[in-house]
Order: structure tokens, then sequence, then C-alpha cells
């Protein structure tokens, strides 16, 4: 029997399922001598596998068709009537996590897309398009730069062997630890390309939260620029050198750090952050020769973003003479904004709407995925609620009945979508 919204075919989805699931994966990648610490899931560590390994067998039990592509990514396949990927919908996100994560960034909208595949399987309905269930390797780009590079290289826009070659934090080749995890796959990424693409993520922001909205109708996702800067200064002794002697790579850094919150304030919607400084030699009384630290700089508007970076290179050039240190940059990522697809995004406000869910069209202030498949075909996410805002910390949270609310919407888009032709 084809599935189509339109014969009044209305399966519901086993929110239990699903939380039991989120539960489960959450506990993967906690060290649980500090349980206050969240999970730590890096792309490629042992970690990740252990919820790779898991989220297969789920998919397995499903009855999903697994394939691997040569970037880890993972796809669980449920044939429709049109058993191609071409006219396929496609419900993904990610599994790994940052430092010290919480339970819901990537993992939830996963297996919410496990969760439509479940309810279509267990109502014993066939859709007459085939659906996808993503899992996309290193989203979040904490170990292995860029972010989203497992689905940037799905959508094309970076070669195997570059991807394969990107050194991680602790040194470790990408291409290296695919292998080692086993998940070094062998399918055609072209050949799995969907025509459609939904991602449900918690919103990570303030929004809805504070608004009491409950269905963020995501339109947009602002543009994205890491960049790691190297300061080398000269090592000197602390309580012998004058400060007009100094070369002190320490505070030109920390000049930096201060710029860039100033250029945030003063730009009107570029949002900077410094997530990692190091110090060398890093020693109480000696004048650091060098420093290291990152830069994220996001903005909605291109145009703006790249003022910003610009602004940002200029007083590097001039801390360089003022300090008398030598500054290197060196690009981690550079993404522009995004717009999502407005059919779908129609569809997601409708659906939500018919729900009796209040609604808000927005603009993702996190990258993700979805930017990425955005490139190959139509795309769009949805998104609930985050407690206080709070993400990328073991105290995000969303209610339970906010997460399966969420997943109802995507069960009723998707079943809309897999009915057409
Ligand atoms: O950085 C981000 O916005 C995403 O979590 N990778
Ligand atoms: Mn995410
Ligand atoms: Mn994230």
């Amino acid at each position: 029997m084809t599935v189509d919204i339109a014969d009044g075919v209305r399966p519901e989805l086993d929110g239990t399922a699903l939380l039991e699931q989120i539960e489960v994966l959450a506990g993967i990648g906690v060290d649980h001598s500090r349980p206050e610490a969240g999970r730590t899931r890096l792309a490629l560590s042992d970690q990740d596998r252990l919820a790779r390994d898991r989220l297969v067998s789920w998919m397995k039990e499903l009855e999903l068709e697994v394939r691997v592509d040569p970037m880890g990514n993972i796809f669980g396949i449920l044939a429709g009537e049109d058993a191609s990927c071409s006219n396929a919908l496609m419900i993904g996100s990610h599994i790994d996590t940052v430092i010290e994560a919480g339970p819901l960034d990537g993992a939830y909208g996963v297996l919410s897309g496990l969760a439509v595949a479940r309810t279509i399987r267990l109502a014993g309905l066939r859709p007459r398009r085939t659906l996808m269930v993503g899992a996309f390797t290193n989203e979040e780009g904490v170990r292995f730069h860029p972010d989203m590079m497992g689905s940037l290289f799905f959508a094309g826009g970076i070669g195997l062997e570059e991807a394969r070659a990107a050194r991680g934090t602790d040194g470790a080749a990408l291409g290296d630890e695919l292998r080692r995890i086993g998940y070094a796959g062998d399918a055609d990424p072209a050949a799995l390309r969907p025509a459609e693409y939904l991602e449900l993520h918690v919103e990570q922001g303030p929004v809805l939260d504070s608004e009491g909205i409950d269905i963020g109708v995501v339109e947009d996702l602002q543009g994205i620029s890491w960049k790691r800067i190297v300061i080398e200064g000269t090592a000197n002794h602390a309580g012998t050198t004058p400060i007009s002697m100094r070369h002190d790579a320490g505070f030109a850094a920390a000049r930096g750090i201060v710029f860039l919150r100033e250029l945030a304030r003063d730009s009107g919607g570029t949002r900077t952050t410094v997530g990692t400084v190091f110090f060398s030699p890093g020693a109480i009384n000696v004048i650091p020769s060098r420093a290291e630290f990152t830069v994220d700089m996001r903005d909605p508007d291109e145009d703006r973003l790249s003022r910003g970076e610009k602004g940002f290179m200029d007083f590097l050039d001039r801390l360089e003479g003022e300090e008398g240190v030598n500054v290197s940059v060196e690009t981690l990522a550079r993404f522009q904004p995004v717009r999502f697809d407005r059919g779908l995004a129609d569809a997601i406000e409708a659906v939500a709407k018919g729900r009796g869910l209040s609604t808000l069209r927005m603009t993702s202030g996190a990258g993700h995925d979805a930017q990425m498949l955005a490139r190959v075909c139509r795309t769009a996410m949805i998104f609930v609620p985050s407690r206080e805002g709070v993400s990328h910390n073991p105290a995000e949270f969303t209610p339970s009945e906010q997460l399966v609310q969420g997943a109802k919407v995507l069960l009723d888009v998707a079943l809309q979508r897999l009915g057409r032709s």
C-alpha cells in the first residue's frame, strides 16, 4: 500500500521509542567519572564509532538497506515504489559532538529520521518515493576542519583526497581514522543524492524558547568564517624585560580577542568567538613567544561578514607593527549564507499550524549539514526550542513533549512528500 497523506493515512509516531534511542545515544561518550561533563564523541573517535555501530544496528532492525560512502557518511534506505535515490526524500543530521556536549545536537535529527522510517515500517506502508536516513561525518569540525565536512563531500564541495588528508587537532589523518574505525565505505555519493532533504534540529539559540514558539521554520542559515591565527613574538624574562621592549605574543593575542568582541558589538549582526587559545612556552614567568587562537565569525549578511573579516585582517597588520610580532592566518572554513527551499518551508509551516502549533520563520545561527545538502537538492530545516538557548553544553535541554512534537511535524511533512510521485 502506498503512503499518501491525501488517503488520510496518518500512522502515529512512537515517541517513547524515539526518546529511548536519544537516551541510549546520549550515553555514548560519557565519562562516568565526570557525568556532569556530558558526552564527547569527536568525529572518527572510538566514541563516534560506538555511536555509528549502534545507529547501523538500529537501521538494520528496521530492515533499511545500509550504505556508507568514502567519507563515512551513513545512509539507511527504505525503498519506495520508485526505488531511485535521485527522487528520494532524505532526513538527516549528525551523531558526532563537540567536547562536553549535550544529548540532542545532531542525534535528535538522525533518530527522528529513524522514527519516521520506523513509523512507516510498523504501519506496513510502502511510500511512493524512497526514504533515506542520513548521518553525516564530522559535522562539528572540532577535531578535523572544516565543519560539515561529510556533507560538504557528499555535496561535491571537497574532494576525497583533500578530505582524507585533513589533519586533526591531535595530528591524526582523517583517512587513517576512517579506516581505523571501519567506516571508509565505497558507496558512490553521487548515486545517493536525494531530491529533497529535511533536517530536524534543536534551535541551539534563545529565540523559540524566549518567545514561547513551538516550531521554527528555518528559511536560511548564516555565513561562517573560521580562521587560525598564529602570533610569533619573543620569549623573555617576566621580571627583567621592560614593557617597552616586549614582543609579547600573548598580549597581542589578547588585543585580538578584544578587537573581535568590539567588532561584533559595533557590527549590528556579526558574531565572533575565540574558542581556543594556546600560549607557548606556557610558563608563569616567561613572556609568551607564540600564541595560537581560532576565530569563529558568523553573519547572515555576506557583505557584512566579508567586511568583518577584512577589518580583522587590517587590525592584525597594525598589530604586527605596534607589538613587533609576526602574524600568520590560516582559513579553516568559509561558507556563505544559505537560503532554504521556500516550498518545503511552506509545507513545514502548514503542517505545524495544522497541528495547532505556533511557528516562526527564522535564520539558523548554527551551521548544519542542511547548508551543504542545499547545494544539491531542495532542503529545509525544522527547529524545536532549546531551553534558555543553551547548546554545545551538557545542560542542553528540550522537554520530551517538544522533542516528540517536532518529530511528528517531521513525520507529517515526510508522509506528504513520500506520498507524491
Ligand atoms: O559550528 C556549528 O555551528 C555547528 O555546530 N557545527
Ligand atoms: Mn548540529
Ligand atoms: Mn553543533
